[in-house]
């Protein structure tokens, strides 16, 4: 059968799974949230990426039940820890289509509701790997921030428009690539774009995600800049499950 259909009847049959990433502030060390990052393991044993499964979803239409799907997911896995630390927050993932999709917008704010979680406590990722009409994001955008969701640009600076969203966007963060981090190095001679994206950012008032932290010299550079910097990759911390973030998040006593 076609993938497409294959992918519909897992959500129904609830086989697809999502893992947690920490994220974590450079200058504190502390855990701040996690990303939901949604993971489909076909029972025939093959693992089907997201890069893969999402854009198939989205060309029929249906990129608002993986979204539903991945709420329902995290307010039962995380509901709990997030009522105890009201401090935390998990970022999902969304693509354009959500943004205007009365289905999710209704899920999004019954869900909270109901499982008494904060707005704060659910960023939105917006991907710019594909491009966003702008004149229809951004109304969405303009409401989803009222409502106290926190908006984040993800894959920052390698995808469409990347300038633009600053300047016109109700946005709070950029989530800078993992190819912007490979550049970064402690070394003099160095060169990187990294720093002139972060002070752009702190220009328009956005805070920073770094992606792809996979080494322990790339930490120390996030450090050392000595401002509030948030990262995410393998040396901070991988993909986990449930449990395992619980755990991660349970107040230490
Ligand atoms: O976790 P991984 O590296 O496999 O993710 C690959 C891509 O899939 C990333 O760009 C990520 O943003 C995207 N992705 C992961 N989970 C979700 C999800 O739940 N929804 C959407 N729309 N994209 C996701
Ligand atoms: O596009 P998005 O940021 O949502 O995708 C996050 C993806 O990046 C996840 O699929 C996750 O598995 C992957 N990822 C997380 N940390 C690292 C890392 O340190 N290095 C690399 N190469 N990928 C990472
Ligand atoms: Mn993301
Ligand atoms: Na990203």
């Amino acid at each position: 059968r076609p993938l497409g259909v294959r992918l519909m009847t897992a959500l129904a049959e609830h086989r697809l799974n999502v893992v947690y990433q920490p994220l974590i502030n450079f200058q504190s060390g502390k855990l701040v949230g996690f990303e939901a990052l949604i993971r489909w393991q076909t029972n025939e044993g093959d693992v089907i990426p997201p890069d893969v499964f999402i854009p198939l979803a989205e060309n029929n239409g249906q990129a608002w039940r993986v979204a539903i799907y991945v709420l329902e997911q995290v307010v039962e896995d995380m509901g709990s820890i997030l009522r105890r630390r009201r401090d935390l927050h998990v970022n999902i993932n969304i693509v354009a289509d959500d943004l205007q999709n009365e289905k999710f917008l209704s899920a999004l704010s019954y869900l909270l509701e109901r499982a008494n979680i904060q707005p704060q406590q659910i960023g939105l990722e917006l991907t710019e790997r594909t491009p966003v009409d702008f004149e229809k994001a951004g109304d969405a955008i303009v409401k989803l921030h009222a409502r106290g969701h926190r908006i984040y640009i993800d894959d920052f600076g390698i995808g469409y428009s990347s300038l633009a969203y600053l300047g016109t966007l109700d946005i709070d963060a950029i989530k800078i690539d993992k190819s912007f981090t490979r550049t970064v190095s402690l070394s003099e001679n160095a060169i990187s774009i990294v720093p002139q994206i972060i002070s752009m950012a702190h220009e328009f008032g956005l805070d920073i995600i770094v992606e792809g932290v996979e080494t322990e010299e790339q930490a120390e550079y996030f450090r050392k800049l000595g401002i509030d910097i948030v990262g995410q990759g393998w040396y901070l911390g991988m993909p986990m499950s449930a449990v395992h973030a619980r755990s991660l998040a349970a107040p230490s006593k």
